[in-house]
C-alpha cells in the first residue's frame, strides 16, 4: 500500500498568525479548527502546524517549556485533541513541530539542570566550565554572539546556539533521550500523524568541541561552515530510533528540518535502508534565482542525491524565508502575479510531496515592517537591514476584508500586509481567475491524475531555454507540464512521435482557452500549462 504522506499536499500553519478565536490578537487552535472547512475546500490533505506548546515564546514557540502541553496562548491540550478530531473527520492528518534540539531555559529541566550539578537532568543539557577561554567559536544566530552562556549557580556555561534562551539538549545522555521518545509516544497516542523535526542534523556536537572553519556565506551561516556544530553523524542513531518508534504507532510520518543546503547531507538522513526519516526536508527551491534552469538544477539534484525508495519534497516558502510571491517580485504587479502563478504549478505536478505556506495560495507577499512592530528576535537584532528578520512572512492570514482581515476582532500581534482589503480569501474566492482559485484547480487536478501524484518524471529540452518542461507518467496517463519562466512568449515544440498531441488540462493565464494542444505550443509570458497527452 503507497503510503498517504507521499500522496498528500501539506499546508503549513504558523499558528500565532493563522486565526485568532478569543480576540487577543494571536491566532489559535480554535481558530485553526474554525478553518478546516476552508482549508479542506482548498484541497489540501495534511498540516504542519508550527509550534503551539507552553512556551515564554522568547523564539515564537521554538522554545518549549512544557513539551507535552499547550500554551494557554493558544488554547488547551481539550483544544488540541479537538483539533485533531475535526481534522481527521475531514480527511486531514496534522504535523506537530518537535523542538529537540532545545528546551527553553525555563523548561522544569533547565531550572534543575542550572540550579544543581548533582541533579538527573543537569546532563540533560551541555555544560563547560565558566572559568578560562570559551570552548569554541560556536555562534547564537538569532544573537550574532558567541553560543557560551554563564551559569553562576554551577560554575558553567552552556550551549544555545539560537538564542541564550534556548539551552542545547545533550542527545548522547540516554535519559535525555528517552524523555524526548516519550513526548513523541504521548502524541501519537493522542493522534497526531507524525512530526516535522525542528532544526533535526544540530541534535548532535562534536565530541571534542573543535570550532567551525571560516566561511564566505553571511546569510544564514554567520561565516562558519558548521560541521562541528551540526550535521554530526551520531545523529543518525537517533534517526533510527525515532523511524521505530513511529513505526510501532503505524502510518506516521517524520519530515526533518535537516539544516544543510547541501541535498547530499540531507538525502543522508532517509538512512542508508531507509530506516530513518521518511523525508529529509528540501528548502533548495528557496534559494534559487527566478530560472527555470535553475529550478530545473536544483530539483534534479534532489532527485539525484536521494536514496532509492526516498520520496522527494519541494516548497517555496516557509516561516522563516521571505515569501515566494516577495522573492520573485518584479517592477510590475502583473508579472509578479504571474510568477506567483507559474511557480504554483510548478510546486504542484513536480514529483515529491508539496508543502505550502499559509497565505502563498492568495499570493501574499511581504512588506517592510516598523521597527516599532518588530517581533522577531533576529529582525530586532538586524533592524534596519533588509528583510533578514523573520516577522514579514508571519504576518497575518487575510480571510476578507473586514478591519484586520478578520483575523482577529482585537489588535494583530503583527501588522497585516497593506494589500489584504483585495488580497484575501473571501475576495479571492469568488474570483474564478484568482490565484487562490488556481490553487484550487491545480490540487484538484493533482489529486485526479496518479501521473502527478506518483508519476515518474522526465526533464525535456526544449529550443528555448526559459521554458521547464517535464513529462509525468503513470501506466497509460501521462501529464505534460510547460512553464515559461520568461516574461515573453515562448515556443515548445511536441517534437517526436512520443509527443503526438494531446489536450489542456490548465493553464496558469486566465486568458487561455483549454482543449486542443497542436504540435507547437505558444506560450505567454509566464503562462504554465498542464496537458493530457495521448
Ligand atoms: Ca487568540
Amino acid at each position: 500500500m503507497r503510503e498517504w504522506w507521499k500522496d498528500a499536499v501539506f499546508y503549513q500553519i504558523y499558528p500565532r498568525s493563522f486565526m485568532d478565536s478569543n480576540g487577543d490578537g494571536i491566532g489559535d487552535l480554535a481558530g485553526i479548527e474554525s478553518k478546516l472547512d476552508y482549508l479542506s475546500g482548498l484541497g489540501v490533505n495534511a498540516l504542519w502546524i508550527s509550534p503551539f506548546f507552553k512556551s515564554p515564546m522568547k523564539d515564537f514557540g521554538y522554545d518549549v517549556s512544557d513539551y507535552r502541553d499547550v500554551d494557554p496562548m493558544f488554547g488547551s491540550l481539550d483544544d488540541c485533541k479537538r483539533l485533531i478530531a475535526a481534522a481527521h473527520q475531514r480527511g486531514i492528518r496534522l504535523l506537530f513541530d518537535l523542538v529537540a534540539n532545545h528546551s527553553s531555559n525555563e523548561h522544569a529541566w533547565f531550572r534543575a539542570a542550572s540550579a544543581a550539578k548533582g541533579a538527573r537532568e543537569h546532563g540533560y543539557y551541555i555544560w563547560k566550565p565558566l572559568a578560562g577561554r570559551k570552548p569554541n567559536n560556536w555562534k547564537s544566530l538569532f544573537e550574532l554572539r558567541s553560543a557560551w552562556y554563564p551559569n553562576k549557580a554551577t560554575g558553567e556555561r552552556y550551549l544555545a546556539t539560537f538564542t541564550r534562551f534556548q539551552p542545547e539538549f545533550d542527545w548522547r545522555n540516554p535519559e535525555l533521550r528517552k524523555e524526548i521518545y516519550d513526548v513523541m509516544r504521548f502524541w501519537y497516542g493522542i493522534g497526531v500523524d507524525g512530526f516535522r523535526l525542528d532544526v533535526a542534523t544540530a541534535y548532535f556536537k562534536d565530541e571534542r568541541f573543535r570550532s567551525n572553519p571560516f566561511s564566505w556565506n553571511a546569510v544564514p551561516d554567520i561565516f562558519q561552515r558548521h560541521i562541528y556544530d551540526r550535521n554530526r553523524p551520531e545523529v543518525h542513531e537517533v534517526f533510527k530510533d525515532m523511524r521505530r518508534i513511529a513505526d510501532e504507532a503505524g502510518e506516521r510520518v517524520l519530515i526533518g528540518e535537516t539544516h544543510g543546503q547541501e541535498a547530499q547531507l540531507a538525502a543522508e538522513c532517509h538512512g542508508k535502508s531507509g530506516d530513518e526519516l521518511h523525508m529529509a526536508f528540501n528548502f533548495d527551491f528557496l534559494n534559487q534565482p527566478w530560472s527555470a534552469a535553475a529550478f530545473r538544477a536544483s530539483a534534479e539534484r534532489w532527485y539525484a542525491a536521494l536514496p532509492p525508495g526516498a520520496w522527494p519534497n519541494f516548497t517555496l516558502s516557509n516561516h522563516d524565508r521571505p515569501r515566494a510571491a516577495f522573492r520573485f517580485r518584479t517592477g510590475d504587479p502583473l508579472v509578479t502575479e504571474a510568477r506567483a502563478r507559474l511557480a504554483a504549478a510548478m510546486l504542484l505536478t513536480l514529483r515529491g510531496s508539496p508543502f505550502v505556506y499559509y497565505g502563498e495560495e492568495l499570493g501574499m507577499g511581504c512588506q517592510r515592517i516598523p521597527k516599532a512592530a518588530l517581533r522577531d528576535p533576529l529582525g530586532i537584532r538586524t533592524w534596519p537591514l533588509g528583510f533578514l528578520g523573520r516577522d514579514p512572512e508571519r504576518t497575518p492570514m487575510q480571510w476578507d476584508a473586514s478591519a484586520n482581515s478578520g483575523f482577529t476582532s482585537g489588535r494583530p500581534w503583527l501588522p497585516l500586509n497593506r494589500d489584504y482589503v483585495s488580497r484575501n480569501v473571501a475576495a479571492e474566492a469568488a474570483e474564478p481567475d484568482s490565484i487562490l482559485s488556481l490553487y484550487k484547480r491545480l490540487l484538484a487536478l493533482r489529486k485526479s491524475r496518479a501521473s502527478l501524484r506518483e508519476g515518474e518524471l522526465a526533464f525535456l529540452d526544449g529550443e528555448d531555454r526559459e521554458v521547464l518542461a517535464y513529462l509525468r507518467s503513470a501506466g497509460k496517463e501521462r501529464s505534460l507540464v510547460l512553464l515559461n519562466f520568461a516574461s515573453r512568449p515562448a515556443r515548445f515544440s511536441l517534437a517526436g512521435p512520443a509527443l503526438a498531441g494531446g489536450e489542456i488540462l490548465l493553464s496558469t493565464d486566465a486568458a487561455r482557452g483549454l482543449g486542443e494542444l497542436g504540435a507547437e505550443v505558444e506560450l505567454a509570458p509566464c503562462e504554465g500549462l498542464i496537458c493530457d497527452l495521448r
